[in-house]
């Protein structure tokens, strides 16, 4: 599989990101709660080397709550903050306080011991495209937060949302592109909607939908569709068509409507809540 970003966003969202992390104690990285690996771009550890690191996972109303739970367990066992959220909720922005918190309480420390008092932690949110990282900024920023922009000295001509507990946010998050090092990652990508499904052929990717739910999550496409769960991908594809008259002059079967209704249904949860890599099948080293 060979899929094609845009080399020119991507270079100036690098450029843009290299240049505002040297602005920032915190950066704060946002990935999908259903694909922790797949949502995670490796030159963040780049980066992001020398400030205090925290791991949200996002989305996480989306996701099995077991599985996310074991996430949060395995990042933290590689010495990361991490929260599982729903970014749109406001009621998860004292837990994200808490964490950078947390995530930044070396800091402080040092700070303290230089005797400088008070002075903020500067943070950044940063992600691949649509993992939330603009909504988990107006979640945190709320209604009461000022906007306070253009700090000479320090942070010219950027803006920046002054949270509680002093934690300043930068106000543009930090955006990375996903990596497909093999063709599982990009899969997984598409499984969620991250990469337009006109890259990857609608059909394909609700199969791989089918697979997963087959295997992990038995009983969601019988009890959503009626559909017997056994035979080939393709034919409960077909099934799924029938029972919701996804057909062509009321006959044949439409795969691709089918597989367009299945993977719709599938990103905004009417399956249930699915996490589409279980943590086994991460490499430990990872982090
Ligand atoms: N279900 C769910 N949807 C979310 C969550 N956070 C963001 N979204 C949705 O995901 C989409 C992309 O969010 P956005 O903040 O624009 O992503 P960005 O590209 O990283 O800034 C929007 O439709 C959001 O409403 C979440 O925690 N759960
Ligand atoms: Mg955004």
């Amino acid at each position: 599989m060979n899929i094609q970003w845009f080399p020119g966003h991507m270079t100036k969202a690098r450029r843009q990101m290299q240049e505002d992390i040297r602005l920032i104690d915190l950066v704060i990285e946002l990935l999908d709660a259903r694909i922790p690996l797949a949502s995670r771009n490796p030159e963040i550890d780049q980066l992001g080397r020398g400030k205090a690191r925290m791991i949200l996972l996002n989305k996480a109303d989306l996701a099995d709550p077991r599985e996310t739970g074991r996430w949060k367990d395995y990042f933290e066992a590689g010495g990361v903050t991490a929260l599982a959220l729903d970014s749109r909720a406001v009621s998860f922005r004292k837990a994200v306080q808490k964490a950078i918190m947390d995530a930044t309480a070396e800091k402080r420390a040092r700070d303290l011991q230089r005797g400088l008092k008070n002075r903020p932690v500067r943070a950044m949110i940063a992600g691949i495209p649509n993992v939330g990282k603009s909504t988990l900024i107006n979640s945190l920023a709320g209604k009461t937060a000022a906007k306070t922009g253009n700090r000479p000295g320090v942070t010219k001509g950027k803006q920046w949302i002054h949270l509680r507990d002093n934690v300043d946010l930068l106000d543009t998050p930090g955006i990375l592109w996903p990596k497909f090092e093999d063709q599982k990652v990009g899969m997984h990508l598409a499984m969620i909607g991250a990469i337009a499904d006109h890259v990857l052929q609608a059909e394909e990717v609700s199969l791989w939908v089918i697979r997963l739910l087959r295997e992990s999550y038995p009983g969601s496409l019988s009890g959503r569709y009626g559909v017997e769960e056994t035979g080939e991908d393709a034919g409960i594809l077909a099934a799924i068509a029938f029972k919701r008259g996804c057909l062509v002059k009321g006959k044949e079967v439409d795969y691709l409507k089918a597989a367009n209704l299945l993977l719709d249904e599938f990103r905004k949860g009417k399956l249930g809540r699915i996490s589409i890599e279980p943590v086994e099948e991460s490499k430990m080293n990872q982090l």
